[in-house]
């Protein structure tokens, strides 16, 4: 196990006022986060959900919203849960007739942080980090921010219900004007992450499709491309593990994105071990994978055990408990061997912790 060097819970969700008289906040978590100027700039996910929630165990308010006249106006649909989705899971999308939906709906807001990262100084509400298309019904989630080349580029999942679950990018420089750039992984496509720079002159990032047909095990993919629109060269990096009960044998996927270090691009990455044929989420924990620097689809290092798991009280409980799920990362001003992570702490708060990078260099299996 790598020691936590420090770690402080940074957000909760009482941080936060729900955007609607009718809704309550129900989760601040995986926040995309870089350095700007000599602060950190966080994006948080806050997952709001209808004040009734699920009635009677049989009916579902979902909550979702559309842009009239560059208004944000929600809607909340009163749908009836399919009988046959027994688990009654409001963390998880819901069986109604025919499809899914979800009891929340989420947005992104901006948090600014003290240069070491440990300290919040202000919390900022922005009208471009919320569900703006068609795409984005059901909300905006889970960003990751890489900047490449003086411009900052936001990966982030898209929900809708007519196209489903897919990334999309948006860009900015100074953290005030946000530009749109569309979908860039179709659906079903989460997990995606950047790289901080070009390679052989082109743009790289992890992804992780999903989709109907569970033909295989979720695996993240590679893909390039020339202008970060266009991606193409997919290729295969890292598979779910076939063998029962191990750390990645339920799901696996990109976590925060790639920081280079002399022995190649250290990426941490999340996986997630199910408790049983009744466990619906899982235990996610989180490990290492080193990539060669110029060859960024040949992985030369992996954890062979998790070294980031749940033990604080607010890591092992909350709206989803056990799980630790790291999407941003910064390397310490002054120490060049530090790295401050951020994560999403049981799907309720966000915190922060600290590693040494040659500590998770020295643990990778070759
Ligand atoms: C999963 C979870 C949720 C998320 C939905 C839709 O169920 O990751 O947090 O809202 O997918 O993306």
């Amino acid at each position: 196990m790598i020691e936590r060097l420090n770690a402080e819970l940074l957000l909760k969700t009482e941080d936060f006022k729900p955007t609607h008289p009718d809704f309550r906040v129900i989760g601040v978590f995986n926040p995309g986060v870089e350095r700007v100027g000599d602060e950190i700039i966080m994006l948080v996910r806050i997952a709001q959900a209808h004040k009734s929630g699920i009635e009677e165990n049989k009916w579902l308010n979902s909550p979702r919203s559309t842009l009239v006249d560059g208004e944000i106006q929600y809607q909340v649909d009163r749908i009836e849960i399919d009988p046959s989705d027994g688990a009654r899971d409001h963390r998880k999308p819901l069986l109604v007739t025919g499809y899914r939906r979800l009891a929340f709906i989420s947005h992104l807001e901006m948090v600014r942080l003290s240069p070491d990262g440990y300290k919040v100084r202000e919390i900022i509400r922005h009208p471009e980090l919320f569900g703006r298309t068609d795409w984005e019904e059901y909300g905006v989630e889970d960003p990751r921010i890489t900047l490449i080349d003086g411009t900052y580029y936001i990966t982030y999942v898209s929900v809708s219900g007519k196209m489903g679950v897919a990334t999309s990018l948006m860009s900015t420089t100074d953290f005030t004007h946000f530009e749109r750039h569309g979908v860039i992984f179709p659906c079903e496509n989460k997990d995606v992450v950047l790289f901080p720079e070009k390679i052989g002159g082109r743009y790289y990032a992890f992804h992780r499709p999903a989709g109907h047909i569970d033909i295989r095990k979720l695996a993240i993919l590679m893909a390039s491309s020339p202008n970060l629109i266009d991606w193409g060269e997919h290729r295969f990096i890292l598979g779910s593990q076939e063998e029962p009960g191990g750390w990645y044998s339920g799901k696996v996927g990109a976590g925060t994105p790639p920081v280079k270090t002399e022995e190649g691009w250290l990426s941490i990455f999340h996986g997630v071990r199910y408790r049983g044929a009744a466990d619906p989420i899982g235990v996610y924990t989180a490990g290492a994978m080193l990539s060669a620097l110029d060859e960024p689809e040949r992985i030369v290092g992996i954890s062979r055990e998790p070294f980031f798991r749940a033990q604080e009280d607010y890591e092992v409980s909350g709206y989803v408990k056990d799980v630790v799920f790291p999407t941003g990362i910064v390397r310490d001003f002054e120490d060049e061997d530090k790295v401050h992570v951020f994560y999403g702490c049981a799907d309720s708060s966000v915190a922060v912790t600290t590693f040494s990078v040659s500590e998770i260099l020295a643990s990778l299996q070759r």
